[in-house]
Parts: structure tokens; sequence; C-alpha cells
């Protein structure tokens, strides 16, 4: 008889919950580090993205089925946790031996409150994902010793534990490029959305609603400008038509900036990106390098229009400064966005017409603004001090932190007064669709109008027969005698989605066009069957 060593393969499943297109998701780039660094560990790891798929119970028996999992790993933020919460309720309903896992801005700062209100969820990883879960995933293989894996949270039967603080990754060059071959960049690519990277992680600043500098630390670690560019030209192959770099803050550090920049610019990269910035850290000659190395937009968080309640967020930055950061944009070519926060410490009607009119006034110098609600995060000092900023939170069901409906009141300002503007806001946007409509008809909208609206169309079409399936369920058939041609094919395709579709039969026929000239639907005619798909991977 011979004696061999059983080597067990681990598997782990990663899972991205819904939400909704309109927060413009790109390909989760959190879950394609940790997928890299457990490919680099020799862990089989898969991604179902439920943001761009659409989830049932079977769809994820099937996966389960498939792949057969050991560890399940979800991500969420605090809008997204119920749903992702419901897919771990479903995995453990299905298969009670799979390790449940979460991460994340949301769970990281309220891990005891959901340990203990959850029981289908066994770890919670906090902060920076990578080390951990690859600890984690060893500890399960040699006798689940929670303890001695730093940087999480689980349950005992008698308590809640946490093991060692986790230290920040130092050199993030140590970190393998994000595993982005495992993500369905192609639905991505067909839904017109961005894709993104990041340079740094880290911001020294200390806004009291902000969760991002809390995960990432004060500290900024910088991953050097040759494998960021590497990165960026491989993102170039992908023809995404806007990349974002998604650090909290890639104008921080000017001399880190200008070095990424000016190696764009050596290797004659023709990209279109964008990113973050704080109008106190920008400069004009920041912005030109920006500029001449492919940056269209930056986006600045103002957040308020009044300077005492500036002062109370602890924003550090003057009316003066975003007025002479927006001219500077304007001087220089970038497009400068900018997002304000209603409901903050202090709010009154009169800061809030203080604010909206300060948009209004940069409106004319070129600016492009937005407004959220305040949804006062776990882990922000402003939720944990409520009391003293003088906000009422009004209620702890996560689904509603999107921030766009009011969970916050302020002594001067309710609920309905906040959420009237937002709706009047969204009104005046869907006026402004239904007007340039209309003048699309008697040509009297500007191209740049009428591109908008139709990629808009196009977007929400193509997220429909998606998340309805509608090319799983008409794309193929069986042809007797001549094979179709391409163009016939799609006919028949766009007769078949027509009859259930509620949508104008030009607009599907324009849209699956556009779509299979871009690559993003793809037809393959086997000898007596046409199949169209959408190509999920590129
Ligand atoms: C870029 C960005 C976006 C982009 C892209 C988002 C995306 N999903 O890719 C856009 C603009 C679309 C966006 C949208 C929104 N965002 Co955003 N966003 C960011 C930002 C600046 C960077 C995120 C990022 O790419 N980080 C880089 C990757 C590598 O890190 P990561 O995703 O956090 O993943 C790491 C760890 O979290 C951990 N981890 C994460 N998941 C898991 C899972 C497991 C199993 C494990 C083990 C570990 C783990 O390990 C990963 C690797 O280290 C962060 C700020 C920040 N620093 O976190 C805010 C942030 C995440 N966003 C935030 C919010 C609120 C939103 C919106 C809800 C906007 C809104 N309406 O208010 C939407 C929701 C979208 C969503 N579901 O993610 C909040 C979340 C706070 C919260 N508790 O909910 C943050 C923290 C900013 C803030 N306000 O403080 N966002
Ligand atoms: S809002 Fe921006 S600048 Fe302020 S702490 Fe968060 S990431 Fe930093």
């Amino acid at each position: 008889m011979r004696f061999g060593i059983l080597i067990i393969t681990m598997r782990i499943l990663l899972i991205n919950p819904y939400y909704p297109i309109s927060e413009t998701p790109s390909p989760p780039l959190g879950l394609a580090y940790l997928a890299a660094a457990l490919a680099e560990a020799d862990i089989e790891v898969k991604i179902l993205d439920l943001v761009v798929f659409p989830y049932s119970r079977a769809m994820l028996q099937n996966v389960l089925e498939k792949f057969q999992p050991q560890i399940a790993g979800l991500t969420a933020v605090t809008m997204t946790v119920d749903h992702a919460m419901g897919v771990i309720r479903d995995i453990k309903d299905l298969n009670p031996d799979i390790l449940t896992i979460m991460g994340g801005p949301h769970v990281t700062f309220c891990a005891p409150d959901t340990l203990k209100k959850h029981s289908e969820l066994d770890i919670i990883v906090l902060g920076e994902g990578e080390r951990t879960i690859v600890d984690l995933s060893r500890a399960l293989d040699t006798g689940r010793d929670w303890n001695r894996v730093k940087g999480i949270v689980y349950r005992t039967d008698a308590e809640i534990c946490y093991t060692a603080q986790r230290e920040p990754i130092a050199d993030l060059d140590e970190l393998p490029d994000p595993a982005r071959g495992l993500l369905p960049l192609g639905r991505y690519h067909a839904l017109g959305m961005p894709i993104s990277l990041t340079t740094s992680r880290g911001c020294p600043f200390k806004c009291i609603f902000c969760v991002g500098r809390k995960m990432v630390g004060s500290k900024v670690r910088y991953r050097s400008p040759t494998r960021i560019v590497d990165e960026m030209e491989y993102l170039a192959t992908l023809n995404f038509h806007q990349i974002n770099i998604a650090d909290d803050l890639f104008t921080a550090n000017h001399k880190h900036c200008l070095a990424v920049c000016d190696e764009m610019i050596k290797r004659r990269l023709r990209l279109r990106w964008t990113s973050f910035a704080r109008v106190d850290t920008v400069s004009e000659a920041v912005l030109t390098k920006m500029k001449t190395a492919g940056c269209s937009a930056v986006s600045f968080g103002i957040e308020s229009g009044n300077p005492q309640i500036l002062k109370t967020i602890q924003k550090g930055i003057t009316r003066e400064q975003v007025v002479a950061a927006v001219n500077m944009c304007r001087r220089t070519g970038v497009t400068p966005f900018a997002s304000f926060i209603l409901g903050l410490p202090g709010e009154t009607p009169q800061t809030i017409r203080q604010t909206m009119d300060f948009g209004e006034q940069l409106k004319k110098l070129g600016l492009l603004f937005g407004f959220h609600l305040l949804a006062p995060f776990p882990g922000t000092e402003i939720r944990e001090n409520s009391d003293r900023y003088g906000i009422r939170i009004l209620t702890d069901d996560w689904s509603q932190y999107h921030a766009n409906r009011a969970i916050v009141e302020t002594p001067a300002v309710d609920r309905q007064m906040l959420d009237d503007i937002v709706i009047d806001w969204e009104n005046e946007y869907n006026m402004l669709l239904a007007d340039i409509k209309q003048r699309m008809l008697n040509d009297s909208a500007s191209a740049q109008e009428a591109e908008q609206l139709i990629n808009l169309e196009r977007i929400v079409l193509v997220y429909d027969l998606m998340m309805k399936s509608f090319i799983e369920q008409n794309g193929s058939w069986t042809h007797d005698g001549q094979p179709q041609s391409r163009e016939d094919s799609l006919d028949v395709l766009c007769n078949k989605i027509s009859t259930d579709l509620n949508a104008a039969p030009q607009l599907i026929r324009d849209t699956l066009s556009h779509a299979l000239r871009q690559g993003d639907l793809v037809c393959q005619d086997l000898a007596e069957t046409t199949q169209w798909q959408w190509r999920d991977y590129i």
C-alpha cells in the first residue's frame, strides 16, 4: 500500500453585490486586487459580479456546485451591505460548510454589531485585504486557528474576537497587478462605464464625514510611476472611454503626481483620464502637466459654500481657494467637477441657499457640479459624535445610505426640506433630457446634446438587456437552410427582443449594432445554430 499526501486545492469565490447603474459603477478594483494576491499564493479564485449579472438563487447554486469554493468573500459599502448579506444567507443555506467572509468600508467600522446581527457571516476582514485573505485561506487549510490571522474579527460561542492589528502594506509595489482578467470587463465596456486604477493609498486630511481616509490610513503610500504607467498601458489596450485614478487624492503629493504624468508623457500614452483632487492641492503647473498627460477632468469635493460649515467638517479649504482652483482649471483646459453635501452640521435654509448660489457662481466659471445628501457612514467622526455636531440620524437602515435621500436632520433643516431640494434637482435634470429629446425631433439640439442623450438611452437599454438576460434568452436559434448574413441575423435578434421589451425597435437596432461594432456583442455562426452573446471577458 502506498501513502501519498492529499493536497486539497483551496478555492475562493469573491462576490460583488448589486448596486444600481446610476452610481456609474466601474469594475471592482478591490476584488481584482484580492484575486491577484490569492492567485499569487496558488489559491484558485473566481469572481461573481452582481452589478452586471442578474442574481438568482439558482444561478448562485450553479456557481457553487461547479466551482466548489471553501470560502465565499463579499465586499460591501454601506448601501450594498443588505444585498451582500442576502447572498451570504443563500450561500449558507445552500452549503453551510462554506466559510463566509466580508470586507470593505462598511463592515470594517461596525464589525461586532454586524457579526452579532448576522449569524450567516463568519468572519470580517478589516481594512486592506490582500495579505489577510491569503493568511485566512491558509488558516482554514490548517485548522481554523483564526487568532493567528491578523486583521480579522470573528465569532466564538461566547464572544466576538478581534485579532492583532494588521499593518498597512508598506510597499505597494510588492502587490501583484489587479487580476482584471477575472472581471467581466466586457460588460462594463458595453455599458460605457469607466475603468479605474490606483497610484497611491492614504489621505492625510481629516474630513469628518469621510471613511476613505480611515480605510487607507493617513500616511500616503505610493506606487512607483513605472509600475503605474505599465498598468495604464495595459488599460489602454482595453479601449475604455475613460480611466479613473481612484486614489482618494491623486494631487496630494506634487512630486508623485508630476512623476506619474511625466512617465505618461514620455511613453506618449494617448489616454483620457480623470482623478479626484482637493482645491488646495492643485496648482497651475500641476494641472498643466496633468492636462498634457491626458487628464480631461478632476473632481473636487467642495462640500459647502458656507465658511463656518467648511470649518466644522474640517475640510480645511476656503471659498477663495475653490474659486482659484476652478479658474486654474479653466485656464489649463481641465474640466472641473465638484460635489456638494447638503445636511452637514450647522445647515440652515440660508446655508443651503449660500451653497446653491456658490455652485451657480462657479458654474459661470466652467464648473459642473452635483449634490449628495449627508450619509453618516459607520466609522466617521460625524456619526460617532453626531450629538456634538447637532445632527439627528434618522435611520440605521443601511439600504438608505445612498446619499440621494435625507437620512439626517439638523435643528434648522428637516428631512422634507432636503428631499425636496434633491427631487427638484432630479426633476430639472429629467426635464432637461426631455427638452433635448424634443429638440432632437426638430433638429435644434446641438450635436453634443444629442450625443449625450443617445449615449444615455443606449446605456439604459444595454443594462436592461443584461439584467433581464434578453440576449441569453433570445440569442440562439437553429437555422434551416442557408446560414444568415450578420445583418439578417441581427434583424432576427432585434425582432425577437422587441416583442418582449418595452423600447422603440429602432433604438434596439441602433444599440445592438453599436454593441456589435464595439465588439461588446458577438455572434457565432455554428454549423446549424446562431449564437449571440455579450463578450463578458476581455
Ligand atoms: C473610486 C471610488 C468610487 C468609484 C468606484 C467604486 C467601485 N466600486 O469601484 C465610484 C465613483 C463609482 C464610487 C461610487 C460610490 N462610492 Co465610492 N469610493 C471610491 C474610493 C475613492 C476608492 C475605492 C477604491 O477603488 N479603492 C481601491 C481598492 C483597491 O480598495 P477597496 O475597494 O476598498 O478594497 C480593499 C479593502 O476594502 C478590502 N476589501 C474590500 N472588499 C473586500 C472583501 C473581502 C472578502 C476582503 C477579504 C477584503 C475586502 O480589501 C481590498 C484590497 O485592499 C473610496 C474611498 C476609499 N479609499 O475607500 C470611495 C468609497 C468606497 N465610496 C463610498 C461611497 C459612499 C460610494 C457611493 C455609495 C456613492 C454615494 N452615492 O454616496 C457609490 C457606491 C458604489 C459602490 N457600491 O462601491 C464610500 C463608502 C462608505 C461606506 N461606508 O459606504 C467611500 C469609502 C468614500 C467615502 N465617502 O468615505 N466610489
Ligand atoms: S474627503 Fe477626501 S480629502 Fe477629505 S479625508 Fe476623505 S479622502 Fe481625504
